[in-house]
């Protein structure tokens, strides 16, 4: 059993005024974050990319046990493959799958079974979640709150790639393993969820759409 060791917490007191303004500063740039579908495909450096994937890692999650892999996708020929397996599962969505209920829901977002964006963004990170894992020892750990941990990550990473002036899609064909073996990844995880990151093409258009107000989606006691 390994034994508990403990530091001094990093923690620095900020006056409450300051502590109001960060907030609405915040806010205010998070408020600006909108999902995008049409991509430019300028290139984006890697070291971006990099430092926003190591904002995804200092997530909470379940024992430390960091439950989570990102791929990181930018070869043409990947992205290729990624596309036509995710359009073939689209197609059954929308074709199928999806019942009226869902296709009334989507509506307003226009979104159909062609994700051209797919190929266009310079970036597909594709998020896995590993139930358990491996140790060097050759025994299984396993990983606790996995979804949890894991979409706590992703939430980090998205609001990294806002705040370092990128956009965002997340992209959830489904099923989607065939993530794993287009991307080679183990029996122990399970995709779950890709994001699409670059640049919005020129005079991108996002959907008219409201947020909850703050009664709607809080309750104070
Ligand atoms: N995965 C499909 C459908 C879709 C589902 C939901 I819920 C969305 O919020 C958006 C799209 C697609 O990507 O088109």
């Amino acid at each position: 059993m390994k034994k508990a060791q403990f530091v001094p917490l990093e923690f620095e007191e900020l006056p409450v005024a300051e502590m109001r303004q960060r907030a609405a500063d915040f806010y205010a740039q998070m408020k600006r974050r909108r999902t995008v579908r049409d991509f430019s495909d300028r290139p984006v450096p890697r070291d971006i990319i990099e430092t926003c994937l190591l904002v995804a890692g200092t997530a909470p999650n379940g024992a430390n046990l960091q439950p989570w892999h990102f791929v990181v996708v930018s070869d043409t020929v990947v992205k290729r493959k990624i596309r036509e397996a995710a359009e073939a599962e689209e197609r059954e969505f929308y074709q199928r799958r999806a019942t009226e209920e869902w296709l009334e829901a989507l509506a307003p977002l226009g979104t159909d079974a062609s994700k051209p964006f797919l190929e266009i963004a310079p970036y597909l990170i594709a998020i896995f979640a590993q139930s358990y894992e491996i140790g060097p020892d050759g025994t299984k750990i396993k990983h606790y709150y996995v979804q949890e941990s894991v979409g706590i990550a992703t939430g980090l990473l998205i609001t990294a790639l806002h705040q370092s002036g990128l956009v965002t899609l997340t992209h959830t064909p489904s099923p989607m393993n065939f993530l794993n073996e287009i991307l080679d990844r183990p029996g122990n995880e399970r995709p779950f969820l890709l994001l699409v990151v670059g640049y919005p093409a020129p005079g991108t258009q996002v959907p008219v759409i409201g947020k909850k107000p703050l009664n709607d989606i809080a309750t104070f006691l």
